[in-house]
């Protein structure tokens, strides 16, 4: 008798035999869905944004800027973790068939993101003065509760991190899980691990300013802010990294049943991205005077390469496996047939592929250079900085997150997709859409175009200001329009498919059995 005192309720997957504990499917649901929510809110200010900055002012001053913050906010913060936080549930039950301990607890911390969340965002859009954008950067200063709700929403999350280390404890201690953690599993370990560490920066960085805000203490320092706030701002999308390379494995395996080649080297590369966690943040404060230069030069060239090297490695392993997989398929003609008969109809494949060639090529370029030194100082500031984090944290991460999402609804809550031939073109659409702007914003970033500017025309500047004559300049910003219509387009696809899969879908049959735990532990 081990006393069970949880809810020993699973369901069986009739197509994967994966054992989905109950409450955790609750919780990895509505995690998943307030994250649907929060995107389509972020698109819906990406659109009008992106508008503005295509056809000229289409809303006031004050709007722009509100919309902006409320736009990096709401897809940076709040889809993006929301989204994380179902899948930390996911990987430490479903994928090991294991319990989550403290249903309860992860509810109250469910409901702390999502108060803190509707703070910030009810302090952005209804009460003027809190456009401090993301990254909040003092002397800036918003309404205390604007700084409190994401506070709030920081601790509900750190928590859940701290809960999914206790999942993975208990799976082994309680004998759910033998052996090694599988390699989505233990990629997401490493990307909790630099979680907990990036929610702890971000603390340094926000809960002075919060008590600044309420009078309790001085502005902080401007600068120790800049470094607390990346040591955050920065790490947060080595989560996001670890996290989506993570999918894409479990991607190739769940599309082509691809399986590492040496999956010993793919866990070492994501070894590697914990000892870079914050190395690459100083690409963030190249500017600022607080760092000398000949540390801010070896940072961002030896140093950097430390943290690329792992991704150097999964670039090549999950091609790999995917080969392997294929051919053993028998689809061995030429040097291409097991590429070209892949299942590019499969929005989980094509999500995966496109997700990964653009990241790794317009992401991976971009980035290398904007973290030189000498080149940061030609483009800091404008718009070729949101052109490359578009392509890393959109074309990427996010297209990453609703690829698998197309099958979490199915195998993990439960209901059939509805609208399968919108998804079949949705990754190509949002893919194209983003990739498009962001070549606009890089190349128009070139030329100077500011970014998170409400008008980049200058009309009202005491001096001519001639940022806009240029053909050139005025077909990048073309490319930023068109593309970005394309792009809510197709993140438009995936939110109805989403929403009505979730909500309408026909229930996935399946087999509710109760469980203990399968390998019970002597003593
Ligand atoms: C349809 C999809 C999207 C479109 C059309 C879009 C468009 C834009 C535009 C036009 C800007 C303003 C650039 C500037 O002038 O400074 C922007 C900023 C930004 N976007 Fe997006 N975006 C999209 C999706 C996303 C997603 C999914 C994320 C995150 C996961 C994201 C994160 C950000 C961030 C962090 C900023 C910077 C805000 C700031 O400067 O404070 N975007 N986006
Ligand atoms: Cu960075």
């Amino acid at each position: 008798m081990n006393g069970n005192n949880f809810s020993n309720e699973f369901r069986v997957c009739q197509t994967t035999g994966l054992k989905v504990h109950l409450p955790a499917q609750r919780l990895i649901w509505i995690h998943a869905v307030t994250a649907v929510v929060a995107l389509l809110l972020g698109g819906l200010m990406a659109i009008i944004i992106a508008m503005t900055r295509w056809l000229g002012p289409i809303t006031s001053n004050d709007w722009f800027y509100r919309l902006i913050t409320g736009h990096g906010i709401n897809m940076l913060y709040f889809w993006i973790v929301f989204f994380e936080m179902a899948g930390v549930i996911f990987a430490a039950t479903a994928v090991l068939g294991a319990r989550w301990p403290g249903v309860k607890f992860s509810w109250f911390n469910y409901l702390l993101m999502l108060i803190g969340a509707i703070l910030t965002n009810v302090m952005i859009l209804f009460k003027k003065g809190n456009d401090v954008m993301f990254t909040a950067y003092p002397p800036l200063k918003a309404h205390p509760i604007f700084y409190l709700g994401i506070i709030l929403f920081a601790v509900g999350a750190l928590l859940t991190l701290f809960q999914f280390m206790a999942a993975i404890v208990i799976a082994k201690k309680e004998g759910w899980h033998k052996g090694s953690l599988p390699l989505f599993t233990f990629g997401i370990l490493i990307a909790v691990i630099i979680g907990i560490w990036t929610l702890l920066s971000g603390a340094i960085a926000y809960v002075p300013v919060f008590l600044w805000t309420i009078d309790l203490i001085p502005m902080p320092n401007v600068e120790f802010y800049r470094i607390a706030f990346w040591g955050f701002g920065h790490s947060a999308q080595q989560i996001n990294l670890a996290a989506m390379v993570a999918i894409w494995y479990l991607l190739a395996l769940l599309t082509t049943g691809a399986k590492p080649i040496n999956e010993k080297f793919s866990r070492i590369a994501f070894v590697t991205y914990l000892l870079g966690i914050n190395l690459g943040s100083v690409h963030h404060i190249l500017v600022d005077p607080t760092l000398g230069s000949a540390y801010r030069i070896f940072n961002t060239s030896y140093l950097f390469y430390a943290a690329t090297i792992g991704s150097l490695i999964h670039a090549v392993s999950i091609p790999a496996a995917i080969e392997k997989a294929q051919r053993l398929k028998g689809l061995t003609n030429g040097k291409f047939e097991w590429l070209t008969k892949a299942p590019w109809g499969n929005p989980g494949f094509s999500g995966l592929i496109i997700s990964f060639v653009i990241f790794g090529f317009l992401g991976g370029v971009t980035g290398v250079l904007m973290s030189v030194e000498q080149l940061n100082l030609l483009h800091h500031n404008n718009l070729r900085v949101p052109g490359h984090f578009h392509v890393t944290v959109v074309a990427g991460t996010s297209l990453a997150f609703m690829a698998i999402a197309y099958y979490v609804i199915p195998l993990v809550l439960q209901r059939k997709l509805i609208g399968e031939k919108i998804a079949k073109f949705q990754p190509w659409i949002f893919g194209l859409g983003v990739m498009t702007f962001s070549v606009g914003m890089t190349f128009a970033g070139i030329l100077g175009v500011p970014r998170r500017h409400f008008d980049i025309s200058f009309r009202d500047a005491i001096f001519q200001v001639d940022s806009m004559s240029s053909g050139l300049v005025k077909g990048m910003m073309a490319l930023v329009g068109l593309g970005a219509i394309t792009a809510f387009i197709g993140l438009f696809m995936f939110i109805i498919v989403a929403v009505l899969s979730v909500f309408f879908g026909e229930k996935v049959p399946t087999k509710m059995e109760k469980h203990t735990p399968p390998h019970p532990v002597a003593g």
